[in-house]
């Protein structure tokens, strides 16, 4: 079983797609065992997009992603962490697959709705950052066995 955090950006709540996007993860059968709404600091920004502080679109980024409200989720699964990423599809929504959340419902590099860990490693990372451990949840769902979950 894998965690991976996953964060609906601003533009998902701007654009009020937040419970159509939430429904992708679910009906997927992955589980939800941590999920908030907050505002992100530039401090958290930065450090969560640290990797990328030499990038062109590094200030871009931060102030999108501190501009208004997101909701920050850890989610729970077999390999969680490229189950959410195949969901989501590539960086660029516009070269995103059909069907993908990127693919369906987006039109801006920036603005790509959703974030995903990308490795076990960067989920390791990424979750602390944004959650307490007595902010996850351990609990199991009445259709696990028919999900592997
Ligand atoms: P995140 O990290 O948000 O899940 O996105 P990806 O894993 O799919 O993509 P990434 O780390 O390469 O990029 C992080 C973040 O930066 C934005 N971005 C990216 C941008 O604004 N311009 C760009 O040219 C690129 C490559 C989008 C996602």
């Amino acid at each position: 079983m894998e965690r991976t955090l996953v964060l609906l950006k601003p533009d998902t709540l701007q654009r009020r797609l937040m419970g159509r996007i939430i429904g992708r993860f679910e009906d997927k059968g992955l589980r939800i065992v941590g999920l908030k709404m907050m505002r992100v600091t530039r401090d958290l920004a930065e450090k969560h997009y640290a990797e990328h502080r030499e990038k062109p679109f590094f200030e871009a980024l931060v102030q999108f992603i501190t501009a208004a409200p997101l909701v920050a989720m850890v989610i729970e699964g077999d390999e969680a962490i490229e189950t959410v990423r195949r969901l989501m599809g590539t960086t660029n929504p516009r070269q995103a697959a059909p069907g993908t959340i990127r693919g369906d419902y987006g039109m801006v590099v920036t603005c790509n709705l959703v974030h995903g860990s990308d490795a076990p490693a960067s989920a390791g990372r990424e979750i602390p950052l944004f959650f307490a451990p007595d902010e996850i949840l351990e609990y199991t769902t009445s259709d696990a066995a028919w999900l592997g979950a």
